[in-house]
């Protein structure tokens, strides 16, 4: 398949407005005391207090006029809905898994996948955790051990595939503690906890080549892998003219199955899978999901849910689309990175991550800079963003501590197709104004800490 550009090569959005949501601007007042209200977490902020909302891409993206005919041709019959065979088939051609099973999000199937394949005491290698991902395996009796390159700790490093697992961590790992004690390895394609990086296509088949030697399953993160196979077009030798299409296919060749967060890549509001090629993992699967999340073939989702999702695949896989997804977070990242904020690089494909190690050399990590940061832009300028730093690591469950992990990120997140060029110039000016004046931010105490996933709802107070 050829790959089509719009004239000039921009990456001009491949579609046009017909539908607005209003926005809303609050005065600063209104804004101190919405984040006072949210403990300054900006989880905690109603959505209408927020005028810019870059908390995540996860859900947030507009659908298409398809989707939305979708949705009117949702076939709600408790078996057998025919929105689901309709998925299965978009899974098939595009990811090439054989056995799907739905989801209500990816951490339904993240949940599945951790009890049927991890026994207490198991290891799990992956390419850098992901919160849900690692939760979900220590809940199954797992231990989550990263083998990521090293450079993928590393903001400032240029690897241009920081994604990629170190193969001799992973061997180390398996060497200690036997492949039997590896139930999989887990593989997230543009890693999202490191900026959104991506693993190469090199790395994969080499990791594949391991795995099949010591019988270990490689099991995909597929969230954000079309954005995965972008990267590869790019940066990788013998790609530049394969469709993503078929980069896609080629990655989930070597690999033997995923969870999947359809939130992102696939252009939905809610709704996630577990999909595989062998049979006996698909039938404890198939058993499990009635448990948990609902009937085999719709998996805590309605039929009207899986129709938007295989549509939405079929919008995702398109070469315009990620073109201009693509193009605009790198509009973001040049407009920061060109007035001197410290940003993670490369640029990835869903967010910008301001370091705020660097921005705030100043508050020290148990103070959380992130957090502190995350909450300043709110008040500055009504954005919304997501800390991803030590609140988000969490303790560690040995010594109880914070973990300190080496990357202390603000993340700006690009929800899809939803905001215009003239929104990011706003974000752009808001973070450039509060770089100007970051001797001025101080540091947060915590005063309530949830037990699991405590970003989520964590408390905050200045100090
Ligand atoms: C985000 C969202 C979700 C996610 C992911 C990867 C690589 C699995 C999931 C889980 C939402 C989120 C989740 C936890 C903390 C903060 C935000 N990421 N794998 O904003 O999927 O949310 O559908 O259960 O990125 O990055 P789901």
């Amino acid at each position: 398949m050829e790959i089509q550009h719009t004239p000039h090569h921009s990456w001009a959005e491949p579609y046009k407005i017909k539908m607005v949501e209003l926005l809303r601007v609050t005065t600063r007042e209104e804004r101190e005391q919405a984040i006072r209200e949210a403990g300054y977490n900006t989880f905690l902020l109603r959505s209408r207090d927020v005028y810019i909302d870059l908390l995540t891409d996860s859900g947030t993206s507009a659908m298409s006029d398809r989707q939305w005919a979708g949705l009117m041709m949702g076939d709600e019959a408790y078996a057998g809905s025919d929105n689901f065979y309709h998925l299965q088939d978009a899974v098939r051609e595009y990811y090439g898994y054989k056995y799907l099973i739905p989801t209500h999000q990816g951490r339904g199937a993240e949940h599945l996948m951790s009890r049927i394949m991890i026994k207490p005491g198991d290891f799990v290698p992956g390419n850098m955790y992901f919160t849900t991902t690692r939760l979900h395996q220590e809940l199954a009796g797992g231990n989550f051990v990263d083998v990521i390159i090293d450079q993928a700790h590393d903001p400032d490093s240029r690897h241009p595939f920081k994604g990629n697992v170190d193969m001799e961590k992973l061997d180390r790992l398996v060497q200690k503690v036997g492949a039997d004690h590896v139930p999989y390895i887990s593989l997230e394609g543009n890693v999202n906890m490191a900026g959104g990086q991506p693993f190469s296509m090199k790395n994969l088949r080499e990791l594949h080549e391991y795995c099949r030697k010591h019988d270990i399953p490689i099991m995909l993160d597929a969230t954000r892998t079309i954005e995965n196979a972008w990267f590869i077009r790019e940066r990788e030798e013998g790609y530049r003219d394969k469709s993503l299409r078929v980069i896609l296919r080629e990655i989930c060749d070597l690999t033997d199955g995923c969870t999947m967060s359809a939130k992102k890549d696939l252009l939905v509001n809610i709704g996630g899978f577990f999909a595989c090629n062998d049979k006996e993992l698909f039938i404890k699967a198939q058993n499990m999901v009635v448990v948990y999340e609902g009937l085999h073939t719709y998996g805590g989702l309605a039929g009207r849910d899986m129709e938007a999702m295989a549509i939405g695949m079929r919008e995702a896989v398109m070469e315009e689309h990620q073109s201009a997804r693509i193009g605009q977070v790198r509009y973001l990242g040049n407009k920061l990175r060109d007035a001197g904020v410290p940003i993670v690089n490369p640029i990835g494909s869903h967010a910008i991550f301001l370091n705020a190690r660097e921005f705030l050399p100043h508050v020290d990590q148990d103070d959380y800079p992130a957090q502190a940061l995350a909450a300043e832009l709110y008040l500055e300028a009504g954005i919304r963003t997501m800390e991803r730093g030590n609140v988000s690591a969490g303790r560690d469950p040995e010594t109880g501590q914070n973990r300190r992990p080496a990357l202390e990120l603000v993340r700006l997140t690009l929800p899809r197709r939803v905001y215009t060029q003239a929104h990011l110039d706003v974000v752009a000016e808001s973070v450039i104004d509060l770089y100007a004046r970051r001797e001025s931010i101080h540091g947060l105490k915590m005063t309530y800490e949830p037990e699991y996933l405590r970003f989520f709802q964590a408390r905050f107070e200045p100090l």
